[in-house]
């Protein structure tokens, strides 16, 4: 969501620069922003189709591609029943919205209960949350970064990651004036993270001890009445929750979290008394055995605080197209839980979703609903999921597999077809999803910069046809030679939307809004601040907030199971995390040779007393091992890392023979997600619990 300036001379890029004139980025870019030239000029990208014989990959027409695969899910569906089709979603779907709005029809079409996607290694306790209580997956409370006073951040690292669920392109620039204007922000993190470095105050807390933590200050809010009144819910929910809290009490939580209690009291009261304030959880808390019961009581500490839905607080977007409006054109379902669950483990559907850490048992386990055939699209499950050599079994067993994906790379490499869509350069660009998550309403447009080869095509290009093909085989005509094209493309949909949407000439923010008034403001139009919306905008039937879920409070005797067996410590054991870097991008931006350059970033942080106890020295090789499997990896010793914890960051491990990545090949690392587990995740929402995965570390 960077503006981007791109200069091309004779068909070449000769600069790309972030874009001054964007009202949002400010001219903001980081170093991936450059990098969409190498991308677009990368030699390993296919532009073609692929399928897999016995003497390697060989390219062939579309037409054969694509009628291949609808033949093959046609009669796999036909013999094994609609289930034995599964499809897997990566990130980058939701940054493409031509892929999202023709993906998704796509998907439906296939009637399979097997839809998975990154959102369960991801966002998923955010979107369950919101749609317990707000009555809408996607009405995601955004912290007001621009205005508010005291910013307490849990689990994320918006100066390496650029905000998540907080879409914040200079957050650098935000925070530091945040800091000038009196304010003050937090991070509680189980690592001195470069956010952390530059933030007013940092905290060490255990891996997935949050909850407690955050109940802690919730205790603090009941003991010293500072439980802000509202009209938003039903007081008479109250009384649950601080009976609920007095059982953690700051010093009860000491052990379990390793903060002291003087910290959280402290916290608590100087989030309290702060002129405004929000707290904020990402990936850290929302990827750990407790993610959903974090996300529910960082919700109630800001509500209580009174800091939903306010100024400088949680609050919520009016995108230029919005899901969350009833009547809107590109409306998006609230939200359904635990409809349905997984064949193998029973676990719990979300959005019509099922949790990728079943994926591999669904493929592997035999019996009827076993998964016989996979269509991963924009993803790299095998690097992305938990367990990820588990996942990779499943593939090989697979009848047949393809892939939506201009690498060859750890998942699309066991696919019989791979369907590649253009670049971004190549196709235009309108932020459906990101802009639902921002920090200030904007909105804007791109148009390509690039024609693409003749005879590419663009992902809802492929998904278009594919859907039409399949419709073919299933009322039983015979397939075209031809490409199926549709006249609707991506941009007349955005257009209808952006017509019909708040600000546009009927909208309640009526400014005419129209693609072609975006054509004609390339650097995007700025829509205002966030703005306070409740009780209007929430969409439960009472039009209040629900504070007490009853999923929510049956997972609570869990936690309590955990508050005593972490009361006990276990000297033992290492807590695995996870982390990012600024230069990397999930797994996928490896093969651009200048975002690899520097020191290698495929290490495992470990804590100088650990490392002394173990014997091992900086930049060693040692062994670490889970339940599931074991990696060498070389050590990085920094006292930024708590005592008992250990990092390693996620989206390398690229040493597979098989894929086309030259220079990923030269940087390979080793995947954290072949120490991640499958059996390790939130068990109320099924999201992955990546962090605080015990692990045993050995000398070579
Ligand atoms: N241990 C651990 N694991 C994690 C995480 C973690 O913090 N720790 N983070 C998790 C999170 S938050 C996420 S979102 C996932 C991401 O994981 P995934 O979504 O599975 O995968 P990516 O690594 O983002 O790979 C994206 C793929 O999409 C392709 N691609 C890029 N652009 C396009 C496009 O426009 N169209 C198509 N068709 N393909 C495209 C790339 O070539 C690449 O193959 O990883 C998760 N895995
Ligand atoms: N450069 C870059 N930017 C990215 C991405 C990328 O791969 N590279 N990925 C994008 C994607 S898909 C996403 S979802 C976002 C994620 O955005 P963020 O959530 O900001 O990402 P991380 O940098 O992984 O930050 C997670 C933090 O949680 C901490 N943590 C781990 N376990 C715990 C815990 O139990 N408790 C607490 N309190 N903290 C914990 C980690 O130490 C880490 O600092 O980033 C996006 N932006
Ligand atoms: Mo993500």
């Amino acid at each position: 969501m960077c503006g981007l300036r791109i200069e091309v001379e004779d068909g070449i890029i000769s600069a790309i620069r972030g874009d001054k004139d964007d009202p949002f980025s400010r001219g903001h870019l980081c170093a991936k922003g450059p990098e969409l030239k190498n991308l677009y000029e990368d030699p390993d990208r296919l532009k073609f189709p692929v399928k897999k014989t016995e003497n390697g990959w060989v390219q062939v027409s579309w037409v054969e591609a694509l009628s291949a695969t609808a033949k093959a899910l046609f009669e796999i569906q036909n013999k094994y029943g609609k289930d034995s089709v599964a499809v897997y979603n990566g990130n980058p779907s939701v940054h493409n919205y031509g892929s999202m709005l023709f993906g998704q029809r796509f998907s439906n079409r296939l009637k399979t209960k097997n839809h998975y996607s990154a959102t369960s290694v991801d966002q998923l306790p955010h979107q369950l949350l919101s749609y317990w209580m707000f009555g809408h997956q996607l009405l995601i409370p955004i912290p007001d970064i621009d205005h508010t006073m005291y910013f307490l951040i849990l689990g994320g690292n918006p100066f390496a990651s650029n905000g998540s669920l907080m879409t914040v392109p200079d957050v650098k620039k935000r925070l530091k004036e945040l800091q000038e204007r009196g304010g003050k922000y937090v991070v509680v993190d189980p690592r001195k993270t470069e956010t952390a470095t530059h933030a007013d105050e940092h905290v060490f807390i255990r891996p997935g001890a949050d909850a407690f933590f955050l109940l802690a200050i919730l205790n603090v809010f009941f003991e010293k009445n500072l439980i802000k009144p509202s009209d938003l819910y039903d007081p008479k929910e109250l009384k649950f929750i601080a009976e609920l809290a007095s059982q953690y009490s700051p010093i009860n939580v000491e052990t379990v979290t390793g903060v002291s209690a003087l910290t959280i009291e402290r916290i608590a009261l100087e989030f309290s008394s702060a002129k405004n304030a929000v707290c904020y959880g990402r990936i850290g808390v929302s990827t750990q055995p407790f993610g959903a019961l974090c996300q529910w009581l960082i919700n109630l500490v800001n509500i209580f605080s009174g800091n939903l839905d306010k100024t400088g607080g949680a609050m919520f977007t009016l995108p230029a197209v919005d899901p969350i409006d009833p009547k809107g054109a590109l409306k998006s379902s609230p939200g359904s839980f635990n409809s349905f669950q997984t064949r193998v483990r029973k676990l719990p559907e979300f959005g019509e979703e099922l949790p990728v850490s079943a994926l591999s048992e669904e493929m592997l386990t035999p019996g009827e609903g076993q998964i016989k055939a996979f269509v991963s699209s924009a993803g790299n499950p095998v690097l992305s999921t938990p367990n990820g050599l588990k996942l990779e079994e499943g593939l090989k067993g697979l009848e047949f597999m393809v892939s939506i994906d201009f690498y060859i790379n750890e998942t699309t490499q066991h696919a019989h077809y791979i369907l590649p869509p253009t670049s971004a350069l190549e196709h235009d660009h309108y932020d459906l999803i990101f802009n639902v998550f921002a920090v200030r309403n904007t909105t804007k447009y791109a148009q390509p910069i690039f024609e693409p080869q003749p005879g590419m095509l663009h992902d809802w290009e492929i998904f278009t046809d594919l859907t039409k093909r399949l419709e073919l085989l299933r009322s039983g005509k015979p397939l075209p030679e031809t490409l199926i094209t549709t006249k609707l493309d991506p941009a007349s949909i955005i257009d209808f939307a952006l017509r019909t949407g708040p600000y546009g000439e009927k909208g309640k923010h009526n400014r005419m809004l129209n693609i072609q008034l975006l054509k004609d403001n390339p650097h995007g139009i700025d829509l205002g601040p966030l703005a306070s919306c409740f009780p209007e905008r929430l969409l439960t039937p009472d039009k209040k907030i629900h504070l007490l879920p009853q999923p929510v409070i049956d997972d609570l005797s869990r936690l309590k199971k955990k508050f005593e067996e972490w009361s006990v410590k276990n000297e033992n054991q290492f807590l695995l995390i996870g982390r990012r870097h600024l230069r990397n991008n999930n797994s996928w931006m490896h093969n651009m040779p200048k975002l690899m350059t520097g020191k290698n970033r495929c290490t495992l942080m470990i804590h100088p007393e650990d490392a002394e106890s173990l014997g091992i020295g900086e930049e060693e090789e040692v062994q670490v091992e889970s339940r599931v499997g074991k990696i060498l990896i070389p050590t990085e010793i920094t006292d930024e890392i708590m005592k008992g914890v250990v990092s390693i960051p996620h989206g390398f491990g690229h040493a597979k023979n098989g894929i086309h990545l030259k220079v990923a090949k030269q940087f390979a690392g080793v995947s954290i997600n072949d120490l991640t587990d499958e059996k390790s995740i939130d068990e109320l929402s099924g999201n992955a619990a990546f962090s605080g995965i015990p692990v045993s570390i050995r000398k070579q």
